[in-house]
């Protein structure tokens, strides 16, 4: 169980308030960086799901700040979303038994516990254009609803995320140092991301209004309702601060607006679905189009493209030093992944025209409404 055994696994959910008790548990979703579990509790006839979450501390460097960040949003989220009645939810925090809202093992793990979002699903590959547009509407609504969170600025979990610049200069140290001797045989890779050297600069965060967003907008972040198909829950909060909106509307283009999924090696295979992005775009602004300025507006078409090009940065980076950021399921995975990444980036760059029109009838058609 990703290096964890069932019985260790019971021992850390015991440390949780958790109603009943646990009767098994498995290996849950498809994160790269953290390890998730189900826990399955028996409480007399009905049977209570959590999810039970070890946070990465190589990556994740303050898992204290990083929860404190993580209870204050979703309480935040909770108070607006009680307020307007809808279907939307928010994750749930399980407290440990001694009340914080983590648990330290003695190995010096940090784990949490969320309730288990009954009825939802998530999706690898959007199975319909509706899906990208409920998909795109709820990273929105996220958006708006935490642009008045109160109190100091959330801490920086990850600092420099989405510094695409500091991206460069990570891969372009790691083809200096070829420390794994692979440079050579990925050199057209390389020589790919050199020519695009200037996406690192368009799009930076001091340039932009400084608001709370997601930062790891991918599809499988956001539950749709299992039978309406509606947006209903926002997860993976980790990376959750000060940013720039644009990374989100770009990463969830950049996984939904795609023919394939994100390690696709076939690379025929993969290529931008304009009609999507359009969905996207109506979907995004719909919630969070009345927060956005002029600025923002004007780089919603490139941003998918610089977001895109940051990942498959830090795929190549992470090869190039030995894949040890990013977990990897068979050699040359992130290989897959940047060729996967940067095919991706030649179709958008392909239908960039294109994008900029469908940006810019959307936006226009939210100020004639
Ligand atoms: C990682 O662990 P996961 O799958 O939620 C990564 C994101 C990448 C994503 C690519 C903290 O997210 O930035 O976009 O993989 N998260 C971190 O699949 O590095
Ligand atoms: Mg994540």
């Amino acid at each position: 169980m990703a290096n964890h055994t069932k019985s260790f696994i019971s021992k850390v959910g015991d440390q949780f308030s958790l109603e009943g008790y646990i009767g098994s548990s498995e290996v849950h979703g498809n994160g790269n960086v953290n390890d998730t579990f189900l826990l399955f509790c028996e409480d007399g006839d009905s049977l209570n799901r959590y999810t039970l979450q070890r946070i990465n501390h190589d990556v994740f460097k303050n898992p204290e700040g990083l929860m404190d960040n993580f209870s204050r949003v979703t309480r935040h989220l909770r108070s607006k979303i009680e307020e307007e009645g809808s279907g939307i939810q928010c994750l749930t925090l399980v407290p440990a038994k001694d009340g914080r809202f983590f648990h330290k093992d003695s190995n010096g793990n940090y784990w949490r516990v969320t309730k288990f979002v009954d009825g939802g699903r998530s999706f690898e590959v959007p199975e319909d254009i509706h899906q990208a547009y409920e998909a795109a509407k709820a990273f929105g609504d996220f958006q708006a609803k935490l642009a008045d969170l109160p109190g100091d600025p959330l801490i920086e979990t990850i600092p420099d995320f989405h510094n695409t610049r500091m991206r460069f200069e990570h891969f372009r140290s790691a083809c200096k140092q070829d420390k794994m001797d692979r440079a050579k045989e990925v050199s057209d890779l390389i020589q790919f991301a050199m020519d695009r050297e200037k996406l690192a600069d368009l799009i930076k965060i001091e340039n932009f209004p400084s608001r709370v967003v997601h930062n790891d907008t991918k599809l499988n972040n956001v539950l749709l309702h299992k039978t309406t198909g509606e947006g209903m829950c926002v997860v993976d909060l980790d990376t959750v601060m000060t940013g720039c909106v644009l990374h989100d509307f770009g990463d969830l283009v950049r996984t939904a607006a795609c023919s394939s999924l994100e390690d696709e090696p076939e690379v025929d295979k993969i290529f931008f679905l304009p009609e999507t992005f359009e969905a996207i775009v109506e979907g995004y602004l719909k919630t969070a189009g009345s927060i956005l300025e002029p600025s923002e507006f004007e780089h919603l078409a490139v941003a998918p493209q610089i977001i895109t090009y940051e990942l498959g940065l830090r795929f190549l980076t992470d090869y190039l030093d030995g894949d040890v950021y990013f977990k990897v399921k068979r050699d040359g995975h992130n290989l897959d992944r940047v060729r996967a990444q940067f095919r991706l980036l030649a179709s958008m760059e392909e239908h960039f025209e294109q994008s900029k029109e469908i940006v810019d009838i959307c936006t226009r058609s939210l100020f004639a409404q």
